[in-house]
């Protein structure tokens, strides 16, 4: 054992520079290599994931997701890595994030305040002190951008970024994903302010450069509707919509305002630009649906899906999540034949109602080129329709070319996606093929 002064310099410095990184060689009193080891600080004081797992989001536009030229705000955000979600939960560092042209601001708790004002007896002023003091629920919901799953979607620069069709379930799939939400109902802050009569709509407004807006009918607002600052148990990050958002289960993501800052209790809607303009549906007569709010029913496989590899002929677990704004997940039945024969799949329990549910399927694979798809059904009773069936009712043809020309999101694509695995084991994209 050396303990000379100098020997113990050099072994100080060592740990000095090692401290930057989240690993590092430690060694024994004698001098001995025990590492590499993890560096207690960085792992423990808020924990870090192994550097051996690289999931990602990614962007919906060839800038990397964040929106950097000149000129009119767009649409950005960042999609979810389906094809690696294992049960029914987002990390919080991998929900995707979609912004109408903004960042995130800065908010500061002890600052921030949530107006209830308009059609109200009592116009309120919540601190968030305020609101942590009321009675909270807790409740397993997604969200999902209206524009989720069509081939061209928000943030989407045709010619510039996407491959066509979209190579895996992170670009198609990706801008949905579940959480545990914390807070309290809306229909208790609405009752404490005593909403008037003529009050049918709330317009919730954020607190970014924006000022996103979105205007919900007051029976929505009443029913099951959260304002939210917990996400998973710690609170909501900062591109979530910290320290508040509003949480609208199973509606389109657009009604989920983060930053949220004012409601303000109207007779009509607010007619916001982007409600208007972005998520409205235009039919083939030429007239567009406006305020179409549920999300959903909408399933897909995540593993294998496009991109993925199968290391070969015998045993492989279908797995994958169905989920609708409808309420709750009924049945997922599988293919793996293209669609000649449907089994039905094992449902994760509890099903949670507006929830991603995930969903197992036992299969052993023959080495023959095939195509696998998978189905939902919710309690209501809607069922998730084909391509063909889907282009049917929204009067479009919805083939690989109507998606190459359009820059704007098909918004409500809830089709069956198929996928395709080839004999050398690789899986692809077969929804136009
Ligand atoms: N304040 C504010 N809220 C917003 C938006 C926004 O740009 N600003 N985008 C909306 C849209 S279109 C969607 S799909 C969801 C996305 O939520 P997420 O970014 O937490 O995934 O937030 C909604 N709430
Ligand atoms: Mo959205």
């Amino acid at each position: 054992m050396n303990l000379k002064p100098s020997g113990r310099r050099k072994f100080l410095k060592k740990g000095v520079a090692l401290a930057g990184s989240a690993v590092g060689v430690i060694h024994s009193a004698n001098g001995q290599i025990i590492g590499p080891e993890l560096r207690p600080n960085e792992l423990y004081d808020y924990g870090i994931r192994s550097r051996f797992v690289t999931s990602e989001r990614i962007g919906t536009n060839g800038f990397g997701g964040r929106d950097i030229r000149p000129g009119v705000p767009r649409d950005w955000g960042f999609r979810t890595p389906l094809q690696d979600s294992v049960g029914i939960v987002t990390p919080n560092s991998l929900h995707f994030v979609l912004n109408h042209g903004y960042d995130p601001p800065d908010i500061d708790p002890q600052k921030h305040r949530l107006l209830i004002h308009g059609l109200v007896e009592r116009p309120i002023i919540f601190t968030l002190e305020e609101l942590q003091r009321l009675p909270s629920v807790s409740r397993i919901h997604f969200i999902e951008c209206g524009g989720n799953s069509a081939a061209g979607g928000p943030g989407f620069i045709p010619g510039l970024v996407r491959t066509m069709p979209p190579a895996n379930v992170q670009q198609t799939h990706g801008l949905t994903s579940c959480s545990e939400w914390t807070g309290v109902p809306l229909s208790l802050l609405l009752d404490q302010a005593g909403v008037k009569t003529k009050g049918i709509w709330i317009i919730a407004e954020g607190e970014e450069r924006g000022m996103h807006t979105k205007s919900i009918p007051i029976e929505k607002a009443m029913d099951d509707v959260l304002v939210v600052y917990g996400q998973n148990g710690e609170p909501i990050r900062p591109e979530q919509g910290y320290p508040l958002r509003l949480l609208v289960p199973g509606w389109e993501g657009i009604n989920n305002v983060k930053w949220l800052r004012r409601i303000k209790v109207t007779n009509q809607p607010a007619m916001g630009m982007k409600e208007m303009t972005r998520y409205t549906r235009l039919l083939s007569n030429g007239k567009s649906h406006w305020f179409e709010f549920e999300m959903g029913p909408k399933s897909v496989i995540t593993r294998p899906s496009g991109g993925q590899q199968l290391s070969g002929p015998g045993f492989h677990e279908i797995t994958g999540l169905a989920w609708s704004g409808g309420g709750s997940i009924q049945m997922v039945e599988v293919s793996t034949d293209n669609g000649r024969t449907w089994t039905e799949a094992t449902l994760q329990n509890p099903v949670h109602r507006k929830s991603h549910t995930r969903f197992r399927f036992a299969w052993n694979w023959d080495g023959k080129e095939t195509v696998l798809l998978s189905r939902c059904i919710d309690d209501q009773g809607w069922v998730q329709p084909s391509v063909a069936e889907l282009g049917k009712t929204l009067g479009l043809d919805l083939s690989l070319d109507f998606f190459k020309e359009r820059s704007g999101p098909v918004t409500h694509f809830n089709a069956i996606q198929p996928w395709k695995v080839n004999r050398d084991g690789s899986v692809q994209n077969a929804l136009f093929v």
